[in-house]
């Protein structure tokens, strides 16, 4: 009978450790998923000083960055974006001020795994 008892805690010992095996195997090969955004997607908001981007890994800066287009798909800040000095996991595109409109934003991330993410997401200035 205590075997039987014993049976239950061993199986779900095992499951926890096929769990921990799925969490460490997509952390060995993570990307870099966008956390949030400055503006957010489908924000209205005053003219911005910047874009700042958070990401779930360190990025490599040689290879990310943030690029703005205006409504007419017209490139819209000259700067180059950075990655922060003090934390790889955020990206910034500098801004000149904004006129209103709506914006996409362009991110292209690279993870320090050499793996690439990309995506869009779009603001307003009012
Ligand atoms: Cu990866």
């Amino acid at each position: 009978m205590k075997l039987i008892n014993l049976s239950r805690p061993a199986r779900l010992s095992s499951a926890l450790g096929a769990a921990a095996l799925l969490l460490l195997s997509s952390a060995a090969f993570a990307h870099a998923h966008l956390v949030s955004s400055e503006p957010a997607a489908n924000a209205e908001v005053a003219a911005p000083a910047d874009i700042t981007i958070h990401f779930s890994e360190p990025l490599e800066p040689a290879f990310s960055k943030i690029a703005l287009t205006d409504a007419g798909g017209k490139p819209a800040a000259p700067a180059a974006s950075q990655v922060d000095k003090h934390d790889a996991r955020v990206m910034h595109l500098p801004l000149p001020t904004l006129r209103a409109g709506r914006y996409a934003v362009h991110w292209t991330a690279v993870a320090t795994d050499g793996h690439r993410t990309q995506g869009d997401f779009a603001f307003t200035v009012k």
